[in-house]
């Protein structure tokens, strides 16, 4: 399959390309593409993508050629939090409530903030208590939200906070109703920004369809868990086809808080052309 569209998509450039030049150019665009398409990205865009690198000239390798493609906060030196409210979105499972807790313990031990942690999953007693221990062991206070209206008084009581953190129950594939509470939850609860976590694991229709259906609120940032799960990043990258705002995280385990680190392009372009997505200092 690779060949023949290595040949198909190669076969008019060798009239213009010197001699010289043509096995190297075909054997360094069949790599790519290949690599590509071994990661799982959506085999159209991969194409697109070795077409437009060729096209640049091929004056710097694939992998910082296309590093300014993958927007991460990282790299455009923002804060990857994105304000004082933070609201964390996603599938069942994916990761959410980890992630809250690697980041208070973060911003709370490590930067000294103060920081409140809110749930709105109420419903699973098991997930309130296991983030209420987590709060206690911290020293950070943690407040249930029962009702959409109770997020101003909270707010106001707790007024001090630096850095506020909302966990929100996991959103099942079909179910519509939850999308309707989840954006009531949002609009009482006014964030700065709003991170989607998506579970590296996940299939790429299914992360298409997680976007379309949660893409009714203002989805700033992405957060990439189980980085440590796969080894084929590709449907990821794909995304940006479908939402347009940066990585603002990866988690790469379920140690809290060593297993997340700040997205940064590189990294990501490294992970996309076969590197390895356990922690990156090791
Ligand atoms: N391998 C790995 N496991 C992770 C990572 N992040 C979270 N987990 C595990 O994934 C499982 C689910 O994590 P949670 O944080 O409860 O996921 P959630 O999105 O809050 O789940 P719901 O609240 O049920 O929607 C737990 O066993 C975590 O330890 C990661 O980066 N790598
Ligand atoms: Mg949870």
């Amino acid at each position: 399959m690779f060949s023949l569209f290595v040949w198909e998509a190669f076969r008019d450039s060798k009239k213009d390309t010197k001699a010289s030049n043509i096995q190297s150019v075909e054997i360094s665009a069949y790599e790519i593409y290949q690599k590509l398409a071994m990661a799982g990205v959506d085999l159209g865009y991969a194409r697109e993508l070795v077409t437009k690198y060729r096209e640049s000239g091929n004056s710097v390798p694939f992998a910082k050629w296309i590093e300014p493609k993958i927007r991460c906060s990282a790299d455009a030196m923002a804060d990857p939090l994105g304000g004082r409210k933070i609201m964390l979105i996603g599938p069942t499972g994916v990761g959410k409530t980890t992630v809250i807790e690697k980041l208070a313990a973060v911003e709370a031990l490590w930067n000294h903030k103060n920081v409140l942690l809110l749930t709105s999953d109420k419903y699973r007693i098991a997930a309130v208590y296991q983030l209420r221990t987590y709060a206690k062991i911290l020293g950070v206070p943690l407040e249930v939200i029962f009702e959409v209206n109770s997020f101003a008084s909270v707010l106001s009581e707790h007024a001090d906070a630096d850095l506020v953190l909302l966990d929100t129950a996991g959103q099942g594939q079909k179910e519509s109703k939850n999308v309707e509470s989840l954006q009531a939850i949002h609009d009482a609860y006014k964030p700065d920004a709003v991170h989607l976590v998506i579970a590296t694991n996940m299939k790429y229709r299914d992360i298409v369809d997680v976007v379309e259906r949660l893409s009714v609120l203002p989805i700033s940032h992405m957060i990439f868990s189980k980085l440590d799960e796969t080894v084929s990043y590709g449907p990821l990258f794909s995304v940006f086809q479908h939402l347009d705002c940066p990585f603002s995280y990866f988690t790469t385990g379920q140690d809290a808080p060593n297993d997340i680190e700040v997205a940064s392009a590189e990294r990501f372009a490294n992970l996309l052309m076969g590197g390895v997505g356990g922690r990156a200092r090791e």
